[in-house]
């Protein structure tokens, strides 16, 4: 069971959408692990401890893991963490996504379904390209950012790490978007956004920095 099967860190509404991804690839589930390490089960699947036990899992033959961490910072240090483990960070990638054969996918990345990726895309380490958003050809998305359901990025658009794009966002075609940036749902990106900033609405203008106390 371990050696072909994955543990998913992280037991909230990210991890469910992953479980039902890895179910539809035939992926064995072999658990999850969770902060809270209350023994429990999340649509059939068990938290197994919470990420002091991954060690011990790997020691007994576990070797593919996957970080179903919504928050963006966080899922870029566990991934780091799993590697320095010694484990294989999955890719998955929706048999209902469009994902372009020309298109590079780094590891530890969750394509879901209904999302279309394009030709000479590049994904980075982490990435989660959430159910119906469009990358579409030459776009580079750095690792860990978020490009959240139905968000759209034309041709040519950048993204930097740890990145969010809310849903329903959009960002024009070759526009940038710095690393650890937030737009809003539904923003509308058609001048560059920097980096370490919130912004919102359409035209998407910066709200604050994200270290500002609101
Ligand atoms: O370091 C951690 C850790 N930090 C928080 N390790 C592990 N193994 N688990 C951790 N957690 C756990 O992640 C929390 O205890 C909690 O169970 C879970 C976060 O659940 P939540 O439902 O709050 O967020 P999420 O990350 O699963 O989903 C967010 O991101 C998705 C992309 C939500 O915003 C979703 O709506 C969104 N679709």
């Amino acid at each position: 069971m371990y050696k072909g099967g994955v543990i998913i860190i992280g037991a909230g509404g990210h991890a469910k959408v992953v479980i039902d991804l890895f179910r539809s690839l035939g992926t064995t589930i072999v658990g999850l692990t969770d902060a809270d390490d209350k023994p429990r089960d999340v649509l059939g699947v068990p938290v197994l401890g919470n990420d002091a036990a991954l060690q011990g899992l790997f020691e007994q033959g576990a070797r593919n893991a996957f970080v179903a961490l919504g928050d963006n910072a966080r899922r870029l240090d566990m991934g780091l963490r799993l590697q320095a483990l010694g484990f294989n960070l999955l890719t998955a990638v929706s048999p209902r996504a469009a994902v372009s054969p020309s298109a590079r996918l780094g590891a530890g990345v969750a394509v879901m379904a209904g999302a279309v990726i394009n030709a000479e895309a590049e994904v980075g380490d982490l990435v989660i390209v959430n159910s119906g958003a469009v990358v579409e050809h030459d776009v580079v998305l750095g690792r860990a950012c978020h490009i959240g359901p139905g968000a759209v990025l034309a041709g040519q658009a950048r993204v930097g790490e740890s990145t969010l794009l809310g849903a329903g966002s959009s960002v024009a075609p070759g526009r940038q978007v710095g690393a650890n940036s937030v737009i809003g749902a539904g923003g509308c990106v058609v001048r560059d956004i920097p980096a370490d900033v919130v912004a919102v609405g359409v035209p998407a203008l910066v709200l604050r920095h994200r270290l500002e106390v609101m």
